[in-house]
């Protein structure tokens, strides 16, 4: 049986007719044979420590990304001629199943790998990326990755009493070998937000960390290449995996855990897309975004243009091949 019957397909989004226009939406194929980038959903927020709500986002990612235009003034790229874009649907989550849903996750992700596609996956809480970045491996055989993770937190909290939280993930792949220290870059950490202790297990697996004041006394460029140099030495290529609440506030309230001083959406979408356009790039995760604690949309318009420069990256690859 397919891991691929997992899926559900995706929310029908209308956009309003102009004849001038073409949209994310008019280049949106079903089928995955001979695809590209493939979108996958997750909706599923069961081990959000704080406030939950991300379930939702997928729908209203969806929504606001099927908007946008296929042409990007800013590269040049129009989507059109080179990108073939399929939505896959959602995984069908089971919310009361952890276990159960991370495993049809690694399935569905590890299958769409095999098939050859790029990635773009519409989380969902962080707790997810233990069972994508499983998939993302096993896509590859078993192969190393890097992955560069842009959070406000290290994500390397202790299983206590074995509970899987949204705060776990990155310590669960780093112990089961699933991930190499050293091929893991995260970017934005945020001080007052971390504790000394999962700092210092960051620190003994060879973690490199890039706090938010370190991009902001920095550009976007640099740091992508450091970031680059890092996740693409040794390994079968590098996974994206972005938790909304690396942006400040001002740029993304509707998260769980709201951190001041983290990066601009200027910042994260410059990375984005420079990441994207590299020939390593497996594929992407946005993560955290609560519809819910969003009123003002505010947070799922920055994930939608997150979700666009990825595209537009992944169009300048082809493009300049
Ligand atoms: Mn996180």
């Amino acid at each position: 049986m397919s891991p691929f019957t997992w899926l559900r397909p995706p929310d029908q989004s209308p956009v309003p007719p102009d004849p001038h226009d073409v949209r994310i939406a008019d280049l949106i194929q079903a089928d995955p044979a001979g695809a590209h980038v493939a979108l996958v959903g997750i909706p599923f927020d069961t081990t959000v420590i704080g406030r939950r709500g991300a379930r939702e986002a997928p729908a209203a990612i969806r929504r606001a990304l099927y908007r946008m235009t296929a042409f990007d003034l800013e590269s040049g790229v129009d989507l059109v001629r080179i990108l073939r874009l399929a939505d896959l649907g959602d995984v069908a989550v089971v919310h009361t199943d952890v276990h159960e849903t991370h495993r049809r996750v690694t399935a569905v992700i590890a299958e769409a790998v095999r098939w050859g596609l790029r990635l773009l996956v519409l989380g969902g809480d962080h707790g997810l990326s233990y069972a994508t970045i499983r998939g993302v491996r096993e896509g590859l055989g078993g192969k190393p990755i890097g992955v560069i993770q842009f959070d406000a937190h290290h994500d390397l909290r202790a299983l206590l009493e074995g509970e899987i939280t949204s705060g776990t993930p990155f310590r669960r792949l780093l112990e089961e070998g699933l991930l190499q220290g050293p091929r893991l870059v995260q970017i934005g950490l945020i001080g007052g937000r971390n504790s000394r202790a999962y700092h210092e297990v960051a620190r003994q697996h060879g973690v490199h960390m890039i706090p938010a004041a370190r991009v902001h006394a920095s550009d976007p460029e640099s740091i992508a290449q450091t970031a680059l140099a890092h996740v693409t030495t040794g390994t079968a290529g590098f996974w994206i995996s972005l938790d909304m609440d690396v942006f400040d506030p001002a740029y993304a309230p509707g998260v769980s855990a709201p951190s001041p001083g983290g990066l601009t959406a200027f910042q994260g979408l410059a990375m984005v897309r420079r990441l994207a356009a590299h020939p390593a790039c497996l594929g992407m995760e946005l993560m955290e975004t609560a519809p819910p604690l969003d009123p003002e949309g505010r947070t799922v318009a920055l994930a939608a243009a997150l979700a666009y420069r990825f595209l537009v990256g992944q169009g300048e690859l082809r493009w300049q091949r």
